[in-house]
């Protein structure tokens, strides 16, 4: 589908927008996750910019749709039988307005500056409807950490961080973890950068324990997510609990929504990786999410095995596990997993909600399919907002010289997540239904155009 067929665009400002997304599209040649990601934004704070001449004298929409600056560079290394390779890295500064840039780092194969823009771009959204002062960035190379032995994955660090420590920084840039980055990516990383500038700095977040990270950042993604999706239901007197999860992802962020999810008294039904998926009708218990840790956190292994374990459920080699009846999907893997087909079967299965763990997961056809039938739909910026939140909460802890008790943080996240939900009710509310993706578009967007007109011509 091409931008600018859409029903959903039939409103106010429809024709603005196309014009808009017809000039960033031959600005961005060939970028179609930004493209993408851009066209969700604009479609809901075009009536927004159309009502206030500032913002359109400021022309804040071309201005907040251009990186501060892109950072691209080679990373050189050299494998355990001495062979040298070379990969492409990046960071992507793109909106400072509100803060120091934020985000995180990506290694995976299928990076490229397209997907680094969509996803610095969603997070100076994101970092905005979190209350705290973090601008938006996004970084990473499109090296495969897997099959590497620890010490490639060193070097590979090491030699990133060489070239990466002049451009980031406590008061300037500070990243983090996303697919591929855990915590032995970022063990490395801030190692190196330490050894280069001799300061022992909040430079990255999603640190270890005994080096200046925090309690509960590695959990805070998915807990949030799960926190997020139960303040959707809460809103109109329902509850998770009881309720069938179908989660897609066995990374950082599932594994912790699933956690969650359990805690809350939900039933998860299905997990997935890059392989293929698994359904347990009886749903993951405590125990059962503990042999999953076992095989993705620590042996870096497929999820194939997991019915040899637990006989009552399937393994679907290849799949995404949307065709599942379930009452609410969290999709926790990547971007673009969840068509138009497929969220026409989870409509068809009667899904109440959606809500999204992973950064645009959903097609725009797909998206535009969940507002249109009116179920509650979380989108990413404001439903994962709580990994960055518990990362500037690590930031704080640095500066202050302290680290916090766990309840502490886990208190503070989930003040955190409530009024993310609050302000997507505030701004997105459509009669007697709540637009999340409007009330998140536009509660992220106004705090950041507000800096940027404030700072006049920068
Ligand atoms: P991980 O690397 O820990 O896990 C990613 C999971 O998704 C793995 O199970 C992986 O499968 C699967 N996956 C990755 N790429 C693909 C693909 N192309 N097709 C199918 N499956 C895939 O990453 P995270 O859990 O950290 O990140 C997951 C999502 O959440 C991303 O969209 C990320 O941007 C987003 N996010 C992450 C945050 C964080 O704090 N980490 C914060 C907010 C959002 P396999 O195991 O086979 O590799
Ligand atoms: O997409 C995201 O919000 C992240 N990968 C986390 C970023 C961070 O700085 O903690």
């Amino acid at each position: 589908m091409g931008f600018g067929e859409d029903a959903a665009m039939n409103g106010r400002g429809s024709k603005e927008v196309e014009d808009f997304m017809s000039g960033l599209i031959k600005r961005n040649p060939g970028e179609t996750e930004f493209h993408q990601a851009v066209q969700e934004v604009v479609e809901s704070v075009m009536p927004v910019v159309l009502d206030n001449e500032e913002y359109r004298k400021a022309q804040i929409l071309e201005r907040m749709t251009e990186p501060d600056r892109i950072i691209i560079f080679r990373v050189t290394w050299e494998t355990d039988d001495g062979c040298i390779r070379a990969n492409r890295a990046w960071r992507i500064q793109f909106n400072g307005a509100i803060g120091p840039y934020k985000g995180g780092l990506r290694f995976h194969p299928s990076v490229n500056q397209s997907v680094l823009k969509f996803l610095g771009f969603e997070q100076t959204f994101k970092n905005s409807l979190t209350g705290l002062p973090m601008g938006g960035a996004k970084g990473g190379a499109n090296f495969n950490p897997k099959g590497k032995s620890d010490r490639e994955v060193m070097r590979f660090c090491q030699s990133l961080m060489t070239e990466l420590h002049r451009h980031v920084g406590e008061h300037t840039d500070v990243p983090a973890g996303d697919i591929g980055v855990g915590p032995r990516e970022i063990s490395y990383l801030f190692g190196q950068y330490k050894r280069l500038e001799n300061r022992h700095t909040g430079v990255l977040t999603g640190k270890g324990l005994s080096f200046g990270g925090s309690h509960l950042r590695k959990e805070a993604t998915g807990y949030g997510c799960v926190i997020f999706c139960q303040s959707m239901f809460e809103e109109r007197g329902d509850s998770i609990e009881g309720k069938r999860i179908s989660v897609s992802g066995a990374g950082n962020v599932a594994i912790y929504a699933v956690e969650k999810a359990i805690a809350l008294g939900a039933k998860v039904i299905t997990m997935s990786d890059s392989t293929g998926f698994i359904h347990d009708p009886d749903g993951i218990d405590e125990d059962k999410l503990t042999f999953i840790k076992l095989l993705k956190e620590r042996k870096r292994v497929s999820l194939e095995g997991y019915p040899d374990k637990y006989s009552g459920a399937s393994y679907h080699a290849g799949k995404r596990p949307w065709a599942v009846a379930t009452d609410i999907a969290m999709p926790c893997a990547t971007q673009n997993e969840i068509s138009g087909e497929d969220a026409r079967e989870l409509l068809g299965n009667g899904v109440q909600a959606v809500c999204e763990g992973a950064n645009m997961p959903t097609e725009l056809d797909a998206a535009h399919a969940f507002v249109e039938a009116g179920i509650l739909y979380g989108p990413a910026k404001a439903a994962n907002a709580g990994g960055v939140a518990v990362s500037g909460l690590e930031q704080t802890q640095n500066a202050e010289r302290r680290v916090w008790k766990a309840e502490r943080v886990e208190s503070e996240l989930s003040t955190i997540m409530k009024s993310i939900h609050d302000k997507c009710v505030e701004h997105g509310r459509d009669g007697d239904r709540i637009n999340y993706v409007t009330g998140a578009n536009i509660g992220g967007f106004l705090k950041v155009a507000e800096a940027m007109r404030s700072y006049g011509a920068v």
